[in-house]
């Protein structure tokens, strides 16, 4: 098939979800035509399969917002008409599911008949996309759509909440390519965070309000109290100056290195015995299954998809959003010597049900199922 896949091309779940998933089509022989404002971070390789297609916004004074959904929707026809595509896969329905739709309008006015698929990733429902300023557009978009998947079923039942949606929607769960997120050898790099074999928690996020980094802290002190530890925070984002002035008012600075944004994370996950996610919302949780496939097991919220990723009790633990208290001792329980070795395995044994080989196969068949004749 030839398939043009719309993302954010930045560090973002949807955007790592989009890439990895064009990624793992083209290995499996598909054409991928990626169409973005940027190169997607993880589009890091040559393959004849892929193509890459920059949407270019005319900057114009009168402009104060430039409209990309215009020039995104514009690249979308230049692309099906000349590349000659079987189908437009957009994730995150803002704006990329209304553009598909214009996309779509414009093409058909040309005689061109091009089935889009909407791919719903969380934020775009559960925040962004119920705000009375985007949702009679986000409503109508995905309703237009002719596939729609959710990347948990949690997602699924909250957007049949919010929005009048009066079709059927897929869920497809998150995935990863085990050969790439797996447990390395780093003793230098563990000797160095942790010198005297303290334990090593990590937490990755965007620091946005939503991923509730200052429980993290929290959580990391009470550890740190019972047990020699290091916190690894990785990324960036609004809240960070926040949760340095927080470390330094619990004094513990001296435990706690923000990596900032990193492109290899698994080289971190690779010293790690336990990865935190006290996330207000979360549709999924893919940085605790990146977490989970280098065998690190996770103690999360219950919010949103993960109780659909984390196994209670054998890859980690769920626990009320807020309840830093039963969080931290999930995590001593996890800790413990006589438990964390299980522990470890049984992440990675989740892991392995989430590899790409088994979700891919999903999401063709929703490819076949738009592209079949009606
Ligand atoms: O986590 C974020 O805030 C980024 C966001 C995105 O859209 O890039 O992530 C969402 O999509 C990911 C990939 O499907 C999911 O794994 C995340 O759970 C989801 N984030 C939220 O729902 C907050």
């Amino acid at each position: 098939m030839k398939i043009g896949i719309v993302c954010y091309p930045t560090f973002g779940g949807s955007g790592v979800v989009a890439t990895e998933l064009g990624k793992g089509l083209a290995k499996k022989g598909h054409e991928i035509h990626f169409i973005t404002y940027s190169q997607p971070t993880r589009l890091d390789f040559f393959s004849e399969n892929l193509y890459y297609h920059e949407v270019y916004m005319e900057p114009y004074p009168l402009f104060a917002y430039p409209p990309y959904e215009l020039a995104l929707a514009s690249k979308m026809v230049d692309v099906v008409r000349y590349e000659k595509l079987d189908l437009l896969h957009v994730h995150y329905a803002i704006p990329h599911a209304s553009a598909a739709y214009m996309a779509k309008q414009i093409l058909k006015s040309q005689g061109i008949s091009i089935p889009v698929v909407t791919t719903l990733h969380g934020t775009d429902i559960t925040l962004v996309g119920k705000n009375a300023s985007y949702a009679p557009v986000v409503t109508f978009s995905i309703n237009e759509s002719d596939g729609i998947t959710a990347v948990s079923e949690s997602l699924r039942q909250e957007t049949y909440q919010h929005f009048e949606i009066h079709k059927d929607i897929t869920v497809v769960h998150n995935f990863i390519d085990l050969e790439r997120f797996k447990k390395q050898k780093k003793d230098h790099f563990k000797t160095a965070i942790s010198p005297g074999g303290e334990k090593v928690v990590v937490h990755t996020s965007n620091f946005r309000k939503v991923k509730r980094v200052d429980d993290v802290i929290r959580i990391f002190q009470q550890i740190r109290e019972a047990m020699p530890a290091r916190l690894l925070l990785v990324g960036d984002g609004p809240e960070r100056p926040k949760m340095e002035k927080l470390c330094r008012e619990l004094k513990i600075c001296d435990d706690v290195r923000f990596l900032g944004k990193l492109e290899a994370v698994e080289e971190v996950l690779s010293v790690a015995d336990l990865f935190l996610m006290p996330s207000e919302k979360e549709s999924f949780g893919l940085a605790a299954l990146e977490a989970m496939a280098c065998e690190v097991p996770v103690v999360s919220s219950n919010a949103g998809g993960l109780p659909e990723l984390v196994v209670d009790g054998v890859s980690g633990f769920t626990c009320p959003v807020g309840d830093t208290r039963q969080m931290t001792e999930r995590a001593l329980f996890i800790l413990a010597d006589e438990n964390l070795q299980r522990f470890k395995e049984g992440a990675l044994a989740r892991a392995r049900e989430f590899d790409i080989s088994n979700i891919l196969p999903q999401y063709e068949a929703v490819y076949e199922q738009v592209l079949a004749p009606k």
